[in-house]
């Protein structure tokens, strides 16, 4: 059907066809991302790549045998091998490389060699009447998928039609949304092809970023921004009389990722593509995401994340592109026919990791990478002895048990909890991609011992670093590599970034149980350990206690496996996200590592993409810096130090102060309309956005805050200002702790609503569900950022970025990437304050005993005393008592030791405040410095340092 409509599309036919229809035509081309492939028959279908036998796809490790298949390959075997990757037929990956159509030039990062053109001459001269025609259909659909106001108009319209099945009575801004969003994605698809051909004809090294997590935020905006088409898709919008904020709002927030290292991860992949490197991220699509926060009764409660409740627009499945996935079972051990031992792995369950891709535009260039998600498909054979038993609802329950292992996104603390879902969920993720990527190195090279020369595989922290021992597997059970070469190619091939030193991140396995998922994999890690512990007594002879300490197995509580062990041992690089927790991993988490391989260490401080966190979360700045300076900015974000030749212009200080007063009356609206909370956008907003954690001391703020409240009962401050206190973020489930903070945040915040003369000047505000689009909203409205984790145990924290990039003072520690941002913006424009990493650690090491030494002031003696006695909690007023005699017996993590200092930092802070002339200066100058924590800079110093491939 579909190809009886596109040959229609030939020239000669296409004067017929009015534009509404080609439109509709041109989409339904373009559904599935290989619209070309429809040309396919004008092919010849047996020399067609896409006839590799199925099973070599679905399972992508292909035995031994077909090793020898494909050692001879022709020099069109890169462009062949992008075929089948996208089901485009040959003669058009040769228009392709050969165009010369009108369309823009592509830019560097998609620009061919001569050898890839050279290997295009190949192509068979028959094919010229089919290149002809193909030709005249892809501008045909060029034309119908132009970028401009009349042509989104009509693919808007049309997917409201086709796609959801509604007409303009019953289309609800879901269905406008879900529309825009295909009509946006149907562009970026001619892009991908053009981008995944460039990366096979150039032969380019690719990068696999594994990563559990993806903190991605709703995309339709940044996709919008990204393509160059946000201002003539808000015309459409406009002209179809459609609210484009109310459809962007409806727009479901893709939140797999409970905080930093996902939210990373989606910088990175946008870095990746803008930069245009051949990257493609690696994750699991979760069908329920973060859980959704709500406040019942001032305490946290945790709802399911259902973001796929009506699927998603921007997903591409691939039902095709899958790996059988096994657990359990027996290693049995036999001899091959040379009389090898050779190990057989038979797992008892199985599952399919299908692929599920999500397209992923660089800004203002080209390209379009892929963000490829896994979800667990169970096998059809899967429940065939229920069936046969006639027991079908048993049946259903088997595959569906299978099919949960893609079901949710574990919570930040689930370490404790659900681990063998979690080690499956792991290991699933690792073997589908270890699998695709080694699928993709065969089809244009004909051995495995190069893979290392043509892939780099970044694990996003400790959780993807089985695939170590799973790569190894392949190697030596699949492919039939002797260890040390396989030894040899994993050692090359594997990356590891860490991305925190609290032991809950750096996985421990109990033995019995990794034996349990994973059997084979537990004997190749014993092998490695063997081998490596060889290693460590020969470098350091008689040291068994450093043994010890560096096996990947420790004996307590029980036997387990160190997985961040396994990730220094396997990779050849360790990084850790800022200058100061790269010295920390170094020097102290692992330094037993570093002094036997001092070379593998090195930092990189994490960044943030400024299209996200500048120009789309505050257009109003964006547009006031891009009149000024232009806007290479984005690019470029050193570009922004020559906003410091303003900071002196009252006219340009006047218009930074006003975009910030819009923002916050934005924000002041949003909470009112969606919270029913008021803000006063007047107000100094002092905004703490972080997972709740107790190293994260969100406690010291909210005491701060009491201290304050306490004061103001006898009488007004002098400096009459007024200040807003807003905390966002989530507890994990099981962290009571972090619980109990959020119930004490909220119970202050009812106290002083409730006192009139508290309230004239104080507001506290906790806003539920904390997420990547609300940051969007608070971020640009912030004056003062809460940046105070204890010192050290903050890996990089990003959040402290993006609130400067929008202006905001920091009030911080000197940990994780605070220290490099107070580097950048100077001490006169960030207010620091506590005991540095190296004076925490003294502390915790118990050279010094805080709470020995430690006598709370008067004043933070009352403040202890107003929480410990129900002044918050009237209802109940132990209900915080508790909470002050553990703080008062164990300090962990020095809220009571690092109030003083807290405490006077502000009363600068709020000094600052009282000129706001010179707040808006420093305010500026921290804009102005932030262009080191780009992530683009990020992406370059991964690529030049560690991934060795050209940005
Ligand atoms: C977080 C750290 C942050 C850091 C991000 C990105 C996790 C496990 N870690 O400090 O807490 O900015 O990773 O590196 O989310």
């Amino acid at each position: 059907m579909r190809l009886a409509r596109l040959k229609a599309l030939q020239p000669g036919f296409s004067r017929a066809i009015s534009s509404k229809t080609l439109g509709t035509l041109a989409s339904a081309l373009y559904r599935e991302g290989k619209g070309r492939a429809e040309c396919r028959p004008m092919s010849d279908p047996k020399k067609s790549p896409s006839r590799k036998p199925p099973a070599s796809v679905e399972t992508g490790s292909q035995p031994p045998s077909a090793r020898a298949k494909r050692a001879k390959k022709s020099s069109v075997a890169p462009l062949m091998a992008s075929t089948q990757e996208h089901g485009v037929a040959p003669a058009l990956v040769e228009t392709e490389c050969r165009s010369t159509d009108s369309r823009p030039p592509v830019p560097s990062a998609l620009s061919m060699r001569p050898q890839s053109l050279s290997a295009v001459a190949c192509v068979s001269s028959g094919a010229q009447r089919t290149l002809r025609s193909a030709r005249a259909t892809r501008r045909l659909v060029d034309d119908a998928l132009a970028v401009d106001r009349a042509s989104l108009k009509l693919s808007v319209a049309g997917h409201v039609a086709y796609t959801q099945g509604k007409d303009e009575l019953s289309a609800t801004a879901y269905d406008y949304f879900a529309a825009a969003a295909r009509a946006t994605r149907d562009r970026l698809f001619e892009r991908w092809n053009r981008t995944q051909q460039a990366y096979y004809c150039n032969n380019r090294r690719r990068v696999y970023y594994l990563s559990m997590e993806y903190l991605l935020g709703r995309l339709f905006e940044d996709s919008l921004l990204n393509l160059g088409i946000h201002e003539a898709m808000a015309a459409a919008l406009g002209e179809l009389r459609v609210d484009m904020a109310a459809l962007v709002q409806a727009e479901p927030e893709v939140g797999l990722g409970n905080g930093g290292l996902g939210r990373l991860a989606a910088c990175l992949v946008d870095s990746s593509a803008t930069l245009g490197l051949p990257c493609t991220g690696y994750g699991i699509r979760y069908e329920y995401g973060c859980f959704e926060q709500q406040i019942v009764d001032g305490k946290q409660v945790e709802r399911a994340d259902n973001w796929l409740r009506y699927g998603s627009p921007w997903e591409v499945q691939r039902p095709d592109k899958r790996y059988l996935v096994q657990f359990g079972g027996k290693v049995a051990e036999q001899l091959d026919a040379a009389g090898r031992l050779v190990f057989v792995w038979r797992g008892d369950e199985q599952v399919w990791a299908v692929a599920n891709d999500y397209l992923v535009p660089g800004f203002g260039n080209e390209t379009v990478n892929t963000l490829r998600l896994w979800a667990a498909k169970a096998t059809r054979g899967f429940s065939l002895d229920y069936v046969t038993d006639g027991d079908y609802i048993r049946a259903v329950e088997a595959k569906n048990a299978s099919e949960n292992l893609s079901r949710v996104l574990f919570p930040a603390d689930s370490a404790e909890t659900s681990r063998e879902l979690r080690l499956k969920q792991e290991y699933f993720l690792v073997t589908a991609t270890i699998k695709d990527a080694i699928a993709r190195h065969q089809k244009s090279h004909s051995s495995l011992a190069t893979l290392a020369d043509d892939a780099v595989f970044q694990l996003n922290d400790t959780q993807p670093g089985v695939a170590v021992a799973e790569l190894m597997r392949l190697l030596i059970d699949e492919y039939g590599f002797i260890w040390d070469e396989a030894w040899a190619i994993t050692t090359r091939a594997m990356a590891y970034t860490n991305h925190t030193v609290a032991p809950e991140a750096l996985e421990l396995w109990p033995v019995a149980l990794f034996e349990a998922v994973l059997p084979r994999h537990l004997q190749i890690i014993y092998e490695i350990n063997n081998r490596f512990l060889v290693e460590v007594r020969a470098r350091f002879p008689g040291d068994e206690a450093r043994v010890i300490r560096m096996s990947l197995f420790g004996d307590e509580p029980v036997k387990h496996l160190r997985m961040a062990h396994l990730c220094l041992v396997g990779a050849f690089a360790v990084n850790g996200g800022s200058e100061l927790h790269g010295r920390i991993l170094r020097d102290r988490l692992f330094r037993d590592f570093a002094e036997l391989w001092p070379q593998k260490f090195l930092a990189i401080t994490h960044g943030i993409t400024p299209r996200r966190w500048l120009k789309k979360c505050n257009p109003g700045l964006a547009e006031l810096i891009t009149a000024r300076i232009g806007d290479k900015w984005t690019l470029d974000l050193y570009q922004l130090r020559r906003l410091g030749s303003f900071v002196t212009d009252p006219e340009f200080l006047e218009q930074f102060r006003q975009v910030k007063r819009v923002n916050k009356q934005r924000l002041a609206t949003v909470l009112k309309e969606l919270y029913r909370i008021e803000f006063d956008p007047s107000s100094l907003l002092d905004v703490h956005l972080k997972p709740i954690h107790e190293y994260q001391r969100q406690l010291l703020n909210i005491l701060h805050v009491v201290a304050l409240y306490l004061n103001s009962r006898t009488g007004l401050p002098k400096h009459n200002a007024k200040r807003t206190f807003l905390f966002a973020g989530k507890a994990a489930p099981g962290a009571a702790a972090a619980k109990e903070i959020i119930q004490l945040i909220v119970a202050v915040a009812r106290v002083i609503d409730d006192d009139p003369v508290a309230k004239q000047w104080l507001k506290v505000i906790f806003v539920p569900n904390y997420g990547v689009s609300l940051a969007e909203l608070i971020v640009p409205a912030a004056d003062l950022s809460e940046q105070i984790a204890l010192a050290g145990a903050e890996a990089s924290g990003t959040g402290a970025l993006k609130l400067a990039l929008n202006g905001a003072l920091t009030i911080g520690t000197a940990g994780g990437a605070n220290l490099e941002l107070l580097e950048a913006v100077g001490s006169r424009n960030f207010f620091q304050f506590g005991r540095s990493a190296s004076e925490v650690e003294g502390i915790q090491s118990h050279k010094c005993q805080p709470e020995r030494s430690f006598v709370p002031s008067a004043e933070l003696s009352e403040v202890l005393n107003a929480v410990a006695s129900g002044l918050f909690s009237p209802e109940e007023p132990k209900r915080f008592s508790g909470l002050v005699a553990t703080l008062l017996a164990k300090d962990r993590v020095l809220v009571l030791a690092d109030f003083a200092t807290y405490r006077i930092c502000h009363r600068d802070a709020l000094e600052v405040w009282g000129d706001q002339a010179e707040w808006a200066r420093r305010s500026i100058m921290n804009t102005c410095n932030m262009g080191r924590f780009s992530s683009d800079e990020v992406i370059r110093s991964y690529a030049r340092d560690i991934w060795k491939v050209e940005a």
